[in-house]
């Protein structure tokens, strides 16, 4: 029988992993449905045959939910994970896993307490075929150590309710995570300059932002955010080692040459440039809940980006260098 997943928050990213669960997954469909804003909620329950629950709480506790997909806006993202965690139901959590660090630590006390993985954390880059070449040269020391990275994470244009402390709490963190993953270290330290500002931007976000962060070996790493460029969705990362750079190619099917230039696409959003990372993450959550082996981003990662956003943003408003200190990860979430 097929997983039987609930959905709570069916805006952008919510309508995009329903598509993704009933029409690429194999294995799994949405029975349930919850959304705070129920009359577009209950119109796309009956599009797509499932059960809308006016209370997220509700479609955690209900009989025809198996697993719970969490894709609504950021500071309700805790509750929805506490009380799938009380259920003793698999719950797949958008980023960020709260928005504070105490939030993230009482979903790491409340799975401990369990005694059973529940958590997967929407950190899909480590899902994304880029990142992974990148993992695999980095692991396999061909270019010696790694020394530098120069990241920049941009989007095409923001509205009006992204603010500054977003760009790190909610973009970033996307970096933040997927470096970890890639240099196996923590962080050390965090720094933000705030470079001369877009004339696109609006009064309650500054724009770009440019973060420095420093790992336990001595890597210096550092990130653009931008999320005003007006061109595209675009994702870079070169990896400077001793011997030579590896870095991401921007992905395309097809290079155009016409009227004497030669030109490639960019993406435009998010949903474009990481749809097989999406779809990946996806199949193998599916799965792995099927097999009662959770092995995506956990709840403790989660925490540790948290960790990470909060010095970032501290290091933003103070002009400061900020240490990051972290303690030792919990045997749970080294099985
Ligand atoms: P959105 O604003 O388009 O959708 C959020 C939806 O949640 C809305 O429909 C809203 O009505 C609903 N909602 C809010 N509070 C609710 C509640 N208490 N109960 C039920 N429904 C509620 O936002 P978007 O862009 O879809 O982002 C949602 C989440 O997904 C965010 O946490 C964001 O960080 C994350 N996200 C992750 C991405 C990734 O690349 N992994 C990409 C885009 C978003
Ligand atoms: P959105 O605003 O388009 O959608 C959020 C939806 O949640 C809305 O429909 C809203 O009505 C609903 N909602 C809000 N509070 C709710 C509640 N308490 N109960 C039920 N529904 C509620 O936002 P989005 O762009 O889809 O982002 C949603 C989440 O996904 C965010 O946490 C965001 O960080 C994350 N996100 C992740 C990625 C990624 O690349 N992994 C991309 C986009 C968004
Ligand atoms: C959004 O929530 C995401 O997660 C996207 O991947 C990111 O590029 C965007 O900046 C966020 O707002």
């Amino acid at each position: 029988m097929d997983l039987r997943i609930g959905v709570i928050g069916t805006g952008a990213i919510g309508r995009d992993h329903i598509q993704r669960i009933n029409g690429i997954t194999s294995g799994a469909k949405v029975s349930a449905i919850s959304d705070i804003n129920s009359e577009a909620g209950k119109l796309l329950a009956s599009e797509i045959g499932a059960t809308f629950f006016a209370e997220g709480e509700d479609l955690i506790a209900s009989d025809i939910v198996d697993a719970v997909l969490v894709t609504s806006w950021d500071p309700t993202h805790e509750k929805y994970v506490l009380e799938a965690i009380k259920h003793n139901k698999y719950v797949f959590c958008e980023k960020p896993l709260a928005v504070e660090i105490d939030g993230c630590r009482r979903i790491v006390d409340a799975e401990i307490k369990a005694g059973k993985k529940l958590v997967q954390v929407g950190f899909m880059r480590r899902y994304d075929r880029g990142y992974e070449e990148l993992k695999a040269m980095v692991d396999s020391k061909e270019l010696g150590e790694v020394l530098m990275l120069h990241c920049a994470h941009r989007n095409p244009s923001v509205d009006e309710s992204y603010d500054t402390p977003m760009a790190v709490e909610n973009t970033a963190v996307h970096e933040i995570d997927v470096l970890r993953w890639l240099l196996q270290e923590d962080y050390v330290s965090a720094e933000v300059k705030l470079p001369k500002q877009t004339s696109y931007t609006h009064e309650n976000l500054h724009d770009p932002q440019f973060i420095i962060l420093e790992t336990e070996s001595g890597i210096q790493i550092d990130i653009e955010v931008f999320v005003n460029c007006q061109f595209g969705y675009d994702i870079k990362c070169a990896v400077v080692c001793e011997k030579g750079e590896v870095a991401l190619s921007d992905p395309s099917y097809t290079t155009l040459k016409t009227k004497g230039k030669d030109s490639t696409k960019v993406s435009s959003d998010w949903k474009d440039r990481f749809v097989t990372a999406y779809d990946r993450e996806f199949q193998l959550w599916v799965d792995s809940v099927r097999a009662e082996n959770i092995t995506g981003p956990s709840a403790w990662d989660g925490y540790v980006a948290s960790v990470t956003t909060t010095a970032c943003s501290k290091a933003r408003d103070t002009g400061t260098k900020v240490e990051i200190t972290l303690e030792a990860c919990p045997d749970f979430y080294k099985k």
